[in-house]
């Protein structure tokens, strides 16, 4: 029933991951604001020569800024990506990429003509190879250079306006913790002042299709770093559950026996360091997270704020969320009132649909209750059961459709 929404919200984002093409970050790319790289098959800008795209100059769509945001011209992400390109590749027919180069979801072969239908698991239900092989793409992202995008280590007035610019190597895995961060971070409004009170993809409609798009980007980067075009992110159905039911060594990660905020020794994740946690650092500066490592990932499951979260969501807390009839309501952010979208994302009661500013439900009761890495918005996919809590919130939107 919410097709149609979705369908246009997620087009409007279609451009909004944040992270660049690692052809487009040249002085002259940034200095002419274009970035029309060549398809590697043919040599031509967008692949023009196969009739894949062409480059073309971004027409935005001129929505009015929210209430949330009281500036223009501060952000490098308002209106984006205009602050850095104005000329980008327009790809045709099932074609999609910075330069036309891959297929939209769903697509597959030569012509990008053939229909892949890839089905999301139940992590319970795959064969232990299956789990294991998933493990192991997480560990080969976190340790492979990410080949075709890098990060902006500053902003485009800190690259004086492009001329200098700022750019920095990511793995593939935390392209995508960093892609979250710099959606959610506050703004640098210059001098030492910021500006908290902003996020691009919570809080409001483009919830659920931004992190819908940040799912099937980091499948799509997994498939071509793997040569496994087949693979899918399983997901975690926490629906009535009492605890962290992944959290151990042979899933996500259990407890270190000697630090309750720490991952056991014995778990494939116990080594992964985290990036862009430092939020006040980085203000402090007026800076960009780097990417930097910043220490081990903390997660003490069950050790949350009871009087916040008092548990985790229930199969009927679900039903609720299913049985709204609106996508959005009245002032769609995290004070509507029976909004599909503002009590799945858990800041109205999924017992009356009402806002309730003191509680975290539904999704915002999973990050709450990981109580480390994953509380903290800017960066909570640090932690990879992110992945798994966001396919089953994305699995409940596709059952809502
Ligand atoms: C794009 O930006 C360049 C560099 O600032 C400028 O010269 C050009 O006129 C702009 N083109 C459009 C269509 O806005
Ligand atoms: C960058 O562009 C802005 C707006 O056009 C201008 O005010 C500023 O002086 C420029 N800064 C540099 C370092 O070129
Ligand atoms: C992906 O799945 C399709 C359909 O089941 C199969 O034909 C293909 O060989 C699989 N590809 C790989 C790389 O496993
Ligand atoms: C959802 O709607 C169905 C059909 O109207 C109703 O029977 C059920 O009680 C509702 N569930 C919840 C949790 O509100
Ligand atoms: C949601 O409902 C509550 C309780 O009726 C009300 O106080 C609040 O103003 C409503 N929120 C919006 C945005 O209308
Ligand atoms: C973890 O839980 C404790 C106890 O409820 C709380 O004081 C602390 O703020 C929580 N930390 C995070 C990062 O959620
Ligand atoms: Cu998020």
């Amino acid at each position: 029933m919410f097709l149609a929404v979705l369908y246009g919200l997620l087009w409007s984002f279609q451009t909004s991951a944040g992270y660049f093409p690692r052809v487009c970050v040249s002085p002259k790319n940034l200095m002419e604001k274009e970035c029309c790289p060549p398809w590697e098959d043919d040599g031509s800008p967008c692949g023009q020569l196969s009739g894949r795209g062409s480059c073309q100059n971004i027409l935005l769509s001129s929505a009015p800024p929210g209430p949330q945001f009281p500036f223009t011209g501060v952000d490098d992400r308002e209106s984006w990506p205009s602050v850095f390109y104005n000329r980008t590749c327009q790809c045709t027919g099932n074609f999609m990429g910075f330069n036309c180069g891959s297929c939209k979801f769903g697509f597959g072969g030569p012509d990008c003509t053939e229909r892949r239908l890839l089905v999301r698991r139940n992590i319970f239900d795959l064969s232990v190879p299956e789990k294991d092989k998933f493990l192991a793409y997480l560990t080969l992202a976190k340790h492979t250079t990410s080949p075709d995008y890098v990060i902006p280590t500053g902003t485009y007035s800190q690259m004086n306006n492009g001329s200098t610019p700022m750019f920095n190597d990511i793995n593939v895995y935390d392209l995508f913790v960093w892609t979250h961060y710099y959606v959610s971070r506050d703004a640098l409004l210059g001098g030492s002042e910021i500006w908290r009170d902003i996020d691009f993809a919570h809080e409001a409609p483009g919830f659920l299709p931004w992190h819908r798009l940040f799912l099937l980007l980091l499948e799509q980067e997994l498939q071509k770093m793997t040569g496994d075009e087949n693979f899918t992110i399983p997901y975690w159905d926490w629906r009535d559950a009492e605890n962290c039911d992944v959290c151990t060594d042979e899933y996500m990660g259990g407890r270190h026996p000697a630090n309750p905020n720490l991952l056991s020794p014995a778990s494939f994740f116990s080594s992964w360091q985290i990036i862009c946690s430092r939020l006040e650092e980085y203000n402090s500066r007026q800076a960009l997270c780097d990417g930097t490592p910043e220490g081990p990932l903390l997660r003490n499951p069950g050790n949350h704020d009871k009087a916040r979260t008092p548990r985790l969501p229930t199969s009927a807390d679900v039903e609720f969320c299913l049985n709204l009839t609106q996508y959005e309501s009245d002032s769609m952010d995290k004070a509507a009132n029976f909004s599909f979208r503002n009590t799945l994302e858990g800041f109205a009661s999924p017992r009356t649909g009402i806002a309730d500013a003191s509680q975290s439900s539904m999704h915002n009761a999973l990050h709450i209750f990981m109580n480390g890495t994953m509380s903290q918005v800017q960066g909570s996919a640090n932690d990879p059961v992110f992945l798994l809590h966001h396919a089953f919130v994305d699995r409940l939107v596709d059952i809502s459709l």
